[in-house]
């Protein structure tokens, strides 16, 4: 190692990768647009650090290596803040919102006040102070008044530049949230079991137990991450006229803003974003509890002024708490359509995420041992828009003494059998099939859905009297059921009767792709079922295959097992063997030949014939269109084009029509190009001889 003074390359080597790396900082945390790969900024860093541990005298502060800094501390010293830290009133409904609206309008005497509206993200309120474009210190929010300084954990952040770009003021300080993104927290946690540590219960928590560290080099562990949102003191520094502007700054002095945050330009627009904002919650890559509305002008702000604890121009309209403490009453197992024997919470109904909520789910054993829940725990539910409910955590410490460890079930609760378990013990699985009245009964309510064979009218409870009568022991059996049966067993009207019958006649004409989902395959969803059907064309031609292909089974080698089902775009050795061990079993086979004889029949599919012009191209369609799907597939398939169910990076095309979803910002993120309905029919034109 060189003791001695840098040369000038170095010294610019050195200055040049500082300034690859801070670009690549703000590239990733305030323009959310990444130039680099992780490793790359790892073998970037590790260079600048070997140049600095060479020659020490090309640290600066300021540095990208010099996030992680100092020792371990015994405390947090106090902070005085310069300006107090208000916290924000909260508005729990719309009449909460619209009466702080009111308040604004008459408090300025103005018909409409546009508002900036921010996503409240659920993390922890920080006070960031840059002298002379430096960060010298970082704040909690504490009591408004006095905080604690963390600002060698601050500097661990790398969203948080530790200098500021473009002509700041000789002081400034900046408030914003420190949040974990739940990437970030379900990776923590995963480490933390798998190392037999504690986990967080939210990432609200792991974010604050990150921040209280007294070895920064354990906070730069932590997935953490800033968004800033308001100005604390400032010297030198004329405000702009509006919170946008403001915002607008920010970015431009590097620090990384909320993409999301929006100027609405009163109440009905406040109230649009808040929906669209709920709608989204359960997608985002972070917690939010809420939406903060600002009033967007500057100086109206003086006019309304503050109250001790909070400002009047600003309010939080809270979203419905999505998380509630409730007691475990109890734990019963289901039994799912493919014998999968769930546990399910029984629970004292608590209200959240705006329903109450008396059972959740608990995915299976090894969840539960994860979690550690027990019978008479109090427990953390969790319900996030039209997500099943879940038990998240446990409150261990309210624990009662005579709390019931949880174990899998001998016998299947619904039939008796005895159970299979998975090798590692935490899946329990009824072998009976349709012999099993639950599996039946999911069987039944899959077969008649309205993806599956959308048999309008037979629902749960007329399922369940048919089974228990004996009716019904298979799907062609619904069939036979006459209007006299109905009748006698809903006691409903002539009427009602002979509708379901006439549902029951219209749905024996179906498509090969709603009948292969409606079998309730394990791993068939609607997607697989319709690549299947668009593959083979015809229910002859996949039997034809899982016959040849069963042959192959035992192959010594993966890829020699089951090559034809293998060759269906999307479908792997997993679901090649359910298929193709479905298709081998005669009950199954006996079943799919009771239903044709009962009258459900489908037309062929055209399958690709592979020399058109758009042969070897893989189309997904997505969203409503001028015509249906199946007759777009044709479209394709005639053209010589593949249909495959699900956007990855070997699609060609996304045919998207309106109200598309998920499927188009997938495609968007790949760069998957997207036609819409004018330019899918201009490329087929293109492509016609
Ligand atoms: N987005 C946002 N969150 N949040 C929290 N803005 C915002 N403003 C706050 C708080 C406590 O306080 C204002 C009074 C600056």
């Amino acid at each position: 190692m060189s003791a001695g003074a840098p040369d000038d390359a170095a010294t610019a080597r050195a200055a040049a990768l500082r300034r690859q790396l801070t670009d690549a900082e703000h590239a990733y945390y305030v323009l959310d647009d990444p130039q680099i790969s992780d490793a790359e900024y790892d073998a970037l860093l590790r260079q600048l650090q070997a140049l600095e541990t060479e020659f020490p005298a090309l640290q600066t502060p300021d540095s990208p290596t010099q996030r992680v800094g100092g020792s371990a501390s015994s405390a947090f010293a106090p902070v005085q803040h310069r300006l107090p830290m208000r916290s924000l009133n909260n508005a729990f409904d719309e009449a909460e919102f619209l009466a702080f609206d009111r308040r604004v309008r008459e408090g300025l005497d103005r018909a409409a006040v546009p508002y900036m509206a921010e996503p409240k993200l659920d993390g922890l309120a920080v006070n960031l102070r840059y002298e002379h474009g430096q960060f010298v210190q970082g704040a909690t929010r504490g009591d408004g008044q006095t905080g604690e300084d963390i600002t060698a954990n601050l500097r661990t952040l790398r969203s948080l530049p530790l200098r500021l770009r473009d002509a700041p003021p000789s002081m400034i300080e900046v408030r914003g949230e420190v949040f974990m993104p739940h990437a970030g927290f379900a990776r923590l946690n995963a480490e933390q079991s798998a190392r037999g540590e504690k986990t967080f219960v939210n990432p609200r928590n792991a974010a604050a137990g990150a921040l209280r560290q007294l070895d920064p080099r354990l906070t730069a562990r932590r997935p953490l991450q800033l968004y800033v949102y308001a100005l604390g003191a400032v010297d030198g520094y004329a405000l702009p006229a509006t919170q946008q502007a403001l915002l607008d700054q920010f970015r431009r002095w590097g620090l990384p803003v909320n993409p999301l945050n929006a100027r609405v330009e009163g109440v009905d627009d406040g109230l649009a974003y808040y929906q669209k904002l709920m709608a989204q919650r359960a997608e985002l890559p972070f917690d939010i509890d809420g939406v903060v509305y600002k009033v967007d002008d500057l100086a109206a702000r003086d006019e309304l002024g503050e109250l001790a604890r909070a400002p009047r121009w600003a309010i939080a309209f809270k979203f419905p708490a999505e998380e509630a403490q409730t007691k475990l009453l109890d734990v019963e197992f289901q039994v799912g359509r493919t014998g999968a024997i769930t546990p399910v919470a029984r629970l004292v109904p608590v209200f959240v995420g705006g329903a109450t909520v008396s059972n959740a789910t608990l995915h299976n054993l090894d969840e539960i041992r994860r979690k550690d829940i027990h019978i008479g725990d109090t427990v953390i539910v969790r319900r996030a828009g039209d997500v099943i409910p879940e038990v998240k955590a446990v409150v261990v410490d309210q624990r009662p003494p005579d709390a019931g460890v949880i174990d899998l079930p001998q016998h299947c609760p619904a039939c008796h059998a005895e159970v299979e378990r998975s090798d590692d013990a935490v899946v329990a699985r009824c072998p009976a099939g349709l012999g099993c009245p639950a599996q039946l009964h999911a069987a039944l309510l899959h077969f008649v859905s309205r993806r599956a064979l959308d048999i309008e009218g037979i629902g749960e409870k007329l399922i369940q009297q048919l089974i228990d009568e004996g009716l019904v022991a298979e799907p062609a059996d619904l069939f036979a059921v006459t209007a006299e049966t109905l009748m006698r067993l809903e006691r409903m009207g002539e009427k009602s009767a002979a509708n379901r019958i006439t549902a029951l006649a219209k749905a024996k004409h179906t498509t090969l792709a709603r009948l292969l989902y409606g079998l309730g395959i394990r791993d068939v969803g609607e997607r697989t079922a319709d690549t299947l059907a668009q593959h083979f064309g015809r229910l002859e031609a996949l039997q034809r295959a899982c016959e040849a292909d069963a042959q192959t089974a035992d192959a010594e080698k993966d890829k020699d097992r089951y090559p034809q089902l293998r060759a269906v775009a999307d479908v792997g050795p997993e679901v090649a063997r359910r298929v193709v061990d479905w298709f081998s079993d005669p009950h199954k086979q006996a079943m799919v030949a009771r239903l044709q004889t009962a009258g459900v029949h489908w037309p062929d599919v055209a399958v690709a014939s592979g020399d058109g012009p758009l042969s070897g191209q893989r189309f997904v369609i997505t969203g409503t269109l001028p015509e249906s799907r199946d007759a777009v597939a044709a479209r394709i398939t005639a053209a010589g084009g593949q249909v495959v169910g699900s956007v990855s990076a070997k699609t060609d095309y996304l045919v998207a029509g309106e109200a598309a979803g998920s499927k188009l910002a997938k495609a968007e993120k790949l760069d998957v190009p997207v036609l819409d309905w004018a330019a899918f029919l201009k490329l087929l034109d293109a492509s016609s001889p």
